[in-house]
């Protein structure tokens, strides 16, 4: 990998924030206060190790997190601990040592910091002036004390109490001509209690609008499985690790992403399973891995061999590739037969447990291979190889991310996962199983009770008769369908439970032109962020108290529960002395809305905000798998939500595991902007660097892709680069083709020689989020495809 830095060794612009002109490029603020010379420079040492402990001592003093908060760290993810708020891979209940991990330390840090954003902060700054600071600096101010409301005469935010806060949002629901014109998103680090009385409270006053998180992330995976296996989440528990003989990683980065994974592939790796990336780029994390909790490899700095094997389709070639392992395997199993020797694919369970392989199998037989070859930019050969590893393998385990979720043939590339993974037996058996690996730390269980823009009339009928209400039925809007109903001034109220949605959606401007259109925005958040600035005509922001900071409510410490990304649910205490006095909880917060949106005649909110318990009691009356909820959660670990689909039991219609068969889509938006522009159109994924958690910028550093000081970065192939006339170290602007006419660009990125393969390039996510069309998503999923925009790069004049 080669590149460099602008000629004057800065980014160009970098002079604006000294006055001058702003960066508000497509409307969007630039990301570029370079704290050092932007540097690409190859990664040459494992994953983690060192490295990363270097890293965590340097965010703990860059965030002046106060003496006694340093001991939190030590108390993450442990039995009498809180939950770590980096990601949804689950802990090791028996955990002897500490389970350390780099980006979760940077999380607690972000959020034990002791700067703080207080009332005087905003006396001090207009709105305007705000819009000007990039992303990572509004991150940098630290965590807002108090609740604030906009006031349009100043264009400050000004101090409000907290009941007048909860008046004043009561006062625009209950003007609405109709509950469809409000939108409740939620960002998936919200406690199941604090979901479940959100989810509670927008029901009873009438809308199943729910954008969230997952609509962006998993959503693929949560409405593809349903199809194949009946349950819409994985089947394997961290248990089944320790016997997989075959783990196949399509799509993910774990060192950055998942760092505790990692620890488990080494475990795997060291026993000698085969481990297979399936991902364009060669991740460093599954090169190589220092485990920070093997004090031995750290001192002889030694590290362990992860993947033994990387594929590498193009992007969104995943669908093909997968279709072409499962052809393969009907070749090989067809030959077996043949020769009468042992067949390859699990025959019995295909015949006890699933439907419609017959006509999966001639749906196989009659595809092309040149087509399987072209489409997901995989020889033959490699095709092959891969097939043998997986048909070698007793006991495979297959885990995705957002490589594979986030294109338009995400459901599709799924079922096709599911339908390989069924063809010889490896669902519902030890070592083996469907792993969707989750982002937020509690996306699933925010699903789980009930945050589900279309809820199955079943769960509607129970939550109805637990509360003596009539909810209503129709599906609500999701993240993208939220944006459109904004723009055509469909939806004037948006509150948000956590999360950034003015940056972490696509289509940036027309997505702010949304949301400046509403009358009310609502956002209850730890720190400043984009989303407070982009604004409805009145505003709030309601400051709450992390997962790591101790909630005393009616005299007691509560604890509040959370589900991982294997079911595990599990209890979490917060540790740390809240970062104001004038925080509320989460929970605390959406009683006191619907306290005074709806009244406590029905349900007592401001009772379930003493008490957690009690929400608790609520669950397990309205939704399957809770019982002796209260109870469970005592014991370490938690308990494990049942997942039918472990058990072979199929939740379909036919009531068996289900092959689903798909085309080869070849009429996609990437081949018609190719038809317009030939070869120059390039595929653009948009990623996250290491020194990030989704639109919070930590650092600009993405130190294993060798890239430093800057996030401003579009890798491209060095064929590519030739073929363009481009050179690594130039600038180049961005812009999607789109076929509704409208401009789309991203300025300013600086060329980076990346072994990617051709016509693939790849940036860093929300800086790239005006490239993404709004109605550019994900069959089925309505997910904006984010791994996947037709882009042209042009050269910048110097
Ligand atoms: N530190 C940290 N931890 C996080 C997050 C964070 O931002 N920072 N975010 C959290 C969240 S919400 C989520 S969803 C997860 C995200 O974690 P990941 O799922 O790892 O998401 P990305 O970083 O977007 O990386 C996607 C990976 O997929 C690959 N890829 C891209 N397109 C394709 C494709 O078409 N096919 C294949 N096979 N691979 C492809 C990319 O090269 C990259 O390695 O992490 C969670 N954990
Ligand atoms: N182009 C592109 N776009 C993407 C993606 C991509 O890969 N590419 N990834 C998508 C994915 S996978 C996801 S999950 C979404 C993420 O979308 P979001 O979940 O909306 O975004 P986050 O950046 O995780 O939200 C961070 C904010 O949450 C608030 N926050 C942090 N902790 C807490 C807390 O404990 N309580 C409350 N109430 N607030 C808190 C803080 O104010 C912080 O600024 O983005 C999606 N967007
Ligand atoms: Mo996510």
């Amino acid at each position: 990998m080669r590149g460099a830095v602008h000629p004057n060794g800065t980014a160009p612009g970098n002079a604006s924030r000294r006055g001058g002109c702003k960066h508000m490029l497509s409307g969007v603020n630039v990301v570029e206060e370079l704290k050092q010379e932007g540097r690409i420079e190859p990664y040459k040492h494992a994953a983690a190790g060192w490295g990363a402990l270097k890293y965590v001592a340097l965010n703990l003093i860059k965030e002046k997190v106060a003496g006694t908060n340093y001991k939190t760290l030590f108390r993450q993810n442990q039995p009498d601990g809180f939950d770590c708020p980096g990601c949804a891979w689950p802990d090791r209940e028996k955990a002897s040592t500490f389970e350390f991990c780099e980006n979760g330390v940077k999380a607690v840090a972000a959020e034990a910091t002791g700067k703080r954003v207080t009332p005087a902060f905003f006396a001090a700054h207009t709105v305007a002036e705000l819009m000007e600071q990039s992303d990572y600096e509004l991150e940098q101010h630290g965590r807002i004390t108090d609740p604030m409301v906009y006031d349009p005469v100043t264009d400050k935010y000004k101090p409000i109490g907290w009941d007048d806060a909860y008046q004043l949002i009561a006062r625009h629901l209950n003007a609405l001509d109709d509950p469809h014109q409000a939108a409740f998103y939620t960002s998936g680090r919200a406690s199941n209690e604090a979901a479940f009385l959100y989810q509670l409270f927008v029901r009873m006053y009438g809308t199943n609008n729910f954008p969230d998180c997952s609509n962006m992330c998993h959503e693929a995976t949560s409405r593809g499985l349903p199809g194949t296996v009946g349950v819409g989440k994985g089947t394997v528990l961290l248990d089944d690790f320790e016997h997989a003989d075959t783990i196949l990683v399509f799509g993910q980065n774990p060192a950055t992403n998942h760092p505790r994974m990692l620890g488990e592939l080494r475990e795997c790796a060291k026993r000698g399973a085969t481990i297979v990336s399936i991902n364009p780029l060669r991740e460093r994390g599954l090169e190589r891995f220092t485990s920070p909790q093997h004090p031995l490899e750290m001192l002889v700095g030694g590290s362990t061999k992860i993947a033994s094997t990387f594929i590498r389709p193009t992007l969104g070639g995943d669908f093909a590739l997968l279709k072409g392992v499962a052809k393969r395997l009907v070749e090989m199993d067809d030959a077996a037969q043949a020769a009468g020797a042992e067949r390859v694919l699990d025959v019995e369970f295909l015949d006890a447990h699933t439907s419609n392989f017959p006509a999966f199998a001639d749906d196989l037989r009659a595809e092309s291979w040149d087509l399987l070859i072209e489409e997901s930019g995989v020889p033959f050969a490699e095709i092959d190889a891969l097939t043998q590893i997986y048909a070698k393998g007793r006991r495979v385990i297959s885990c995705w991310g957002m490589g594979l979720t986030q294109h338009k043939n995400s459901v599709a590339t799924i079922h096709m996962l599911s339908n390989v993974m069924m063809m010889r037996g490896n669902i519902g058996r030890e070592g083996a199983g469907l792993c969707p690996v989750r982002g937020h730390s509690n996306v699933q269980g925010n699903r789980t009770v009930g945050i589900e823009d279309k809820p199955t009339q079943a769960f509607l009928d129970r939550l109805g008769k637990a509360f003596d209400f009539e909810p209503p039925r129709e599906h609500g809007l999701d993240v993208v369908e939220t944006i459109a109903e904004m723009l055509e001034g469909k939806v004037k109220v948006l509150i948000g439970l956590g999360g950034n949605f003015s940056i972490a959606t696509p289509d940036t401007p027309r997505t702010w032109e949304a949301l400046r259109m509403c009358e009310l925005s609502v956002h209850i958040t730890t720190k400043l962020n984009r989303s407070h600035l982009v604004r409805g005509k009145e505003a709030l922001i309601l400051p709450t108290l992390g997962r790591t900071e101790i909630d005393v409510q009616g005299g007691h410490a509560q604890g509040v529960t959370v589900e991982d990304s294997m079911s595990m649910v599990h209890v979490s205490y917060g540790m740390n002395i809240p970062a104001s006095k004038n925080l509320q909880s989460e929970i605390a917060i959406v009683a006191g809305i619907a306290h005074a949106t709806l009244g406590s005649k029905k349900v007592p909110w401001l009772g379930y905000a003493e008490d957690y318990a009690r929400i608790r009691d609520a669950i397990e009356k309205s939704i399957d798998g809770f019982d002796g909820y209260n109870e469970r959660i005592k014991q370490p670990g938690g308990f494990r939500l049942r997942i039918a689909s472990s058990e072979r039991i199929w939740l379909t219609p036919t009531g068996k595991a289900q092959f689903i068969v798909h085309p080869v889509e070849r009429d996609t938006p990437i081949k018609r902007a190719q038809a317009l522009h030939g070869q120059r159109v390039m595929t653009l994924m948009t990623t996250r660097s290491h020194d990030q958690y989704n639109t919070t910028i930590y650092a600009l550093d993405d130190r294993y892709r060798g890239v430093y000081g800057q996030r401003r970065v579009v890798f491209v192939n060095a064929e590519d680069l030739k073929m363009l006339g481009l050179a690594a170290g130039e600038w180049v602007d961005m812009e999607t083709v789109w076929e509704d006419g409208v401009e789309r660009r991203a300025d300013r990125f600086l060329l980076v020689e990346y072994d990617i393969p051709r016509g693939c390039i790849g940036a860093y996510y929300p800086e790239t989020n005006p490239l993404v069309p709004l109605h550019s998503v994900g069959d089925i999923s309505n997910t904006p495809t984010s791994k996947s925009v037709p882009v042209l790069l042009h050269r910048r004049a110097a």
